[in-house]
């Protein structure tokens, strides 16, 4: 595939509806694109890294630095790349993952684009719709979570994720229980507030029947993860521990996990998003596919995961109308609680000049020839 250039773009979307988690509440999403030129085609790629290192070590600016100035000249000089030379060619670059995912995704848009194929065939998907969950943030009061997740129960969603953290944990999970009862399909995401100090509060957690309790502890922290799995009942998830097939090898064989979050920027791509998938299915945990309130365009890559035959349990995907007033693309929906898989050429969805151009903050060209 000849790169001809690319195109970083920043932009900057309000969200419909503030999101609090462990690590901060965000009001906007701010977001690099990148879109490559071939010959033939072109290609977008999404950057899931926050403003701040606050989720993981990676930032907005620093992963555009990173590309501008390590992965795309490392790209150029290897020439031509094909979809598997591009993590080999990218591996001088230590880390950068989520940098890396955004070239990546860019790279294998604009060259299935070429050869008429989709990413979820590509990708060995099966399914053609995917189960939605939602991610429901942390609220001031328990009235108010429970009004929210009554609104996403009516909408269809197939299944309800909390985020707790130290002082709102058992309380909402009772109170949802309470009203709900036991036929949602409910679990909790600590993004990593925990410490194996709260091993007797994260205990009680057992009563729930929780599908799972995702990311108690911080990212390297995978011994202790596996101490608390032994203590709980309640199957343990890896979310920021996951970076890498090998990382969930060793995190399940360790008995870290017994479930596994699979985010194609977290883990440094689309084909390595694959690799943890089959890590999973030959290990026989389950897997799904994460999210970071991307576009209709990380959405379109996600929904390529979450359509692979070891992604048994909802996906963190949500009609674009969850999250943003206008998606830059075609908006992503959802019918009684599912989402179709794009099967267009590349990722399926492309952004509308229109609702793209609202949304840029900048743009660099970046000439490769
Ligand atoms: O896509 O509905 C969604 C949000 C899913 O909770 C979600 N994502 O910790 O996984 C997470 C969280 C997140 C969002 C993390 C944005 C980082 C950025």
């Amino acid at each position: 595939m000849r790169l001809e250039g690319v195109e970083l773009r920043w932009l900057e979307l309000p969200l419909r509806q503030p999101f609090r988690t462990s690590m901060g509440l965000e009001l906007r999403r701010w977001i690099l694109l990148l879109r490559v030129v071939t010959p033939d085609a072109e290609g977008w790629g999404e950057c899931v890294a926050l403003p701040d290192p606050g989720y993981s070590a990676e930032y907005l600016d620093g992963a555009a630095d990173v590309i501008r100035r390590f992965l795309l000249p490392a790209l150029a000089a290897h020439g031509d790349p094909e979809p598997a030379d591009i993590a080999p060619v990218l591996a001088r670059v230590r880390g950068h993952r989520m940098a890396k995912a955004t070239v990546e995704m860019a790279l294998l848009d604009a060259w299935l684009r070429t050869r008429n194929r989709s990413c979820a065939t590509y990708l060995g998907g099966t399914r053609s719709y995917v189960a939605a969950g939602v991610s429901v943030g942390i609220m001031d009061t328990i009235p108010a979570l429970l009004d929210a997740v009554a609104g996403y129960v009516d909408e269809g969603y197939q299944r309800i994720k909390l985020k707790i953290e130290p002082g709102w944990d058992v309380e909402p999970v009772l109170a949802v229980r309470e009203r709900f009862g036991d036929d949602i399909v409910l679990q909790v995401d600590a993004n990593a507030a925990y410490t194996l100090a709260d091993a007797d509060r994260l205990a009680v957690l057992d009563e729930f029947g929780l599908t799972m309790l995702e990311q108690p502890f911080a990212e390297e922290e995978i011994r202790d993860h596996a101490v608390l799995a032994r203590r709980l009942s309640t199957p343990i998830c890896l979310d920021e521990s996951i970076v890498s097939a090998r990382a969930a090898t060793e995190a399940i064989d360790l008995g870290a996990c017994a479930v596994v979050n699979i985010k194609p920027g977290r883990v440094g791509g689309l084909l390595e998003s694959l690799r943890v998938h089959d890590v999973c299915v030959r290990a026989g945990i389950p897997a799904w596919c994460g999210g970071m309130i991307e576009t209709g365009l990380g959405q379109a890559a996600n929904l390529a995961v979450a359509a692979l035959p070891g992604c048994t349990l909802p996906a963190d995907i949500a009609p674009s109308s969850r999250y943003f007033d206008r998606d830059i693309t075609e908006p992503i929906r959802m019918n009684a609680g599912y989402i179709a898989v794009p099967d267009g050429p590349g990722l399926g969805l492309t952004p509308l000049p229109e609702a793209l151009a609202e949304a840029t903050t900048g743009t660099e060209w970046i000439p490769l020839r």
